[in-house]
């Protein structure tokens, strides 16, 4: 009944047309929730793969002069599943956001219907204190006292905050007069390991990515603390000024944790601010089992801490955490009078906007709290060790075909670093050459398999070590069988 009917002729064009938007709307429910099935079937492929230009061919993207009719959107919404990757399958190991949690994305759905601007209590009143309420039980769990806390686009940008709140602490007069009031160059710490965030925020501080030091890691990636310290005194020495160090927890490739609290004692002896990139690990906080790997993190000036990493929550969900009351609004306030009035008649502090760098805020926190709610606090803990057990199944299994694959090394976490070894490579014993054979053929393994669309798995290299496979177990809906699935799906795609 709607299929030639335009836009115009839905509410709130037409008025009268509560039925026809109705329509519309329940048409791409509907494809939303065939799509949801499909990424639930383990028969359906995770892809299917084109290349840029066929794609091109096969989808028309032009903006029309005149708009289509409802019929043609509704196919243009399932032509854009059926060309997109299902990151809820079971076969999607590839990134460490992944899955489709179905109450996460109804929150993302009512979010989407609300539409409220994150940045004022008078846009987002009932928004804005669920995000203080989860904000603070997350400073809980971290082991914050007081502090505050903000949601931002991603955890580049949260980290990207770690350092300006730093750099406010240090020197705060930055804030007003720029690059005068500083004495010298500014440099900041991270594991060789960890994240590129780290160098961007160099870069967009204006300290330099030169100023980004890398510190050693040792062979399972973790930061070795005697060099973070003789790193420290050797940018002394030069006559620079080490503002802040960044421990990571979950490193993006290997899964290694830094020792936080090692890290802690040498930031308090030298006074400087330490931030624990959480993004990737801080899920593990929500077990009783796990969270050790966290010791110290409340020692920490600030953490990130993803939750749609570890947690599934649907995109995007990152975290920044404070320790000190009133750092983050005093280093970011601005003061917009058009927006942030200080005569409101409502408890103006309630207003996020002073304390980001972002004037406009998407609602990331709806969908999080109420994925919270269906799981509870124990929901989240029994996710969180299941996918440590299956990481755990996942090692086990590759060790039982040594013939077939070889382990990079132990995984502290649900990244599993992996070769798969073809059979004209398995006379050969382990050594660097057969490394680098297996690292040249990733690339090609990785072919196969975006190509057959049955499976995703990502390489990388880490910088000492080339090409390697990275599984990640990040998803409810993936079992044993799945993992079975993915090394038989190597045996096959890896086949000579
Ligand atoms: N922001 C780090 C995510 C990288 C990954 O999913 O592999």
């Amino acid at each position: 009944k709607i299929a030639n009917l335009t836009m115009f002729d839905l509410l709130p064009f037409n008025q009268q047309a509560q039925a026809e938007t109705r329509e519309f709307l329940q048409k791409i429910v509907d494809i939303l929730l065939d799509y949801i099935e499909l990424c639930n079937d383990r028969h359906e492929h995770v892809l299917e793969y084109h290349s840029p230009q066929k794609l091109k061919e096969l989808f028309n993207m032009a903006i029309p002069h005149d708009g289509v009719t409802l019929q043609h959107l509704i196919t243009d919404c399932a032509s854009v599943l059926k060309y997109g990757v299902k990151t809820g399958s079971p076969h999607f190991m590839n990134q460490l956001s992944c899955g489709l949690d179905i109450i996460a994305m109804a929150g993302e759905w009512l979010t989407a219907t609300a539409n409220c601007n994150m940045f004022t209590y008078e846009v987002s009143p009932i928004f804005i204190i669920m995000e203080h309420q989860v904000l603070k039980r997350m400073r809980q769990i971290i082991g914050f006292h007081h502090g505050d806390s903000i949601m931002a686009p991603g955890g580049t940008i949260s980290n990207l905050y770690a350092v300006i709140v730093a750099r406010y602490k240090a020197y705060p007069e930055y804030k007003v007069k720029g690059p005068s009031a500083l004495p010298g160059e500014l440099v900041i710490f991270t594991n060789d390991q960890g994240h590129y965030s780290m160098k961007m925020a160099a870069m967009v501080c204006g300290f330099g990515t030169s100023n980004c030091v890398y510190i050693p890691s040792d062979k399972v990636g973790r930061i070795i603390p005697a060099e973070l310290e003789r790193l420290i005194l050797e940018q002394k020495a030069k006559g620079k000024y080490p503002i802040m160090v960044n421990a990571t927890a979950g490193t993006t490739v290997l899964g290694a944790f830094d020792p936080i609290n090692e890290i802690a004692d040498i930031c308090a002896k030298y006074g400087i601010w330490l931030h624990v990139d959480a993004a990737w690990g801080g899920g593990l906080l929500l077990s009783k089992t796990h969270r050790h790997k966290l010791h110290g993190v409340e020692r920490a000036n600030s953490v990130t801490w993803n939750p749609h990493k570890l947690m599934g929550t649907t995109l995007q969900c990152s975290t920044f955490h404070v320790r000190q009351n009133g750092l983050l609004e005093e280093c970011n306030r601005m003061t917009a009078e058009y927006l942030f009035m200080t005569d409101k008649f409502y408890d103006t502090r309630y207003d996020t906007g002073d304390h980001v760098i972002q004037c406009g805020r998407h609602n990331d926190i709806f969908k999080l709290w109420l994925q919270w709610r269906a799981r509870g606090e124990s929901g989240f803990e029994a996710r969180v060790d299941r996918l440590m057990e299956l990481a755990q199944y996942q090692v086990k299994k590759i060790k039982e075909m040594p013939d077939k694959f070889y382990l990079l090394m132990e995984p502290e976490f649900v990244n599993v670093c992996f070769w798969y070894i073809p059979e004209r490579f398995r006379h050969m014993p382990h050594s660097l050459e057969k490394e680098e054979e297996l690292a040249r053929l990733c690339p090609i393994i990785k072919e196969r398999m975006m190509k057959a669309g049955t499976l995703m798995v990502g390489y990388q290299r880490d910088g000492k070590v080339p090409n390697f496979f990275r599984s990640i177990i990040s998803q409810d809906a993936i079992t044993e069988k799945d993992i079975d699935f993915m090394l038989n799906e190597f045996d096959r795609l890896g086949r000579d």
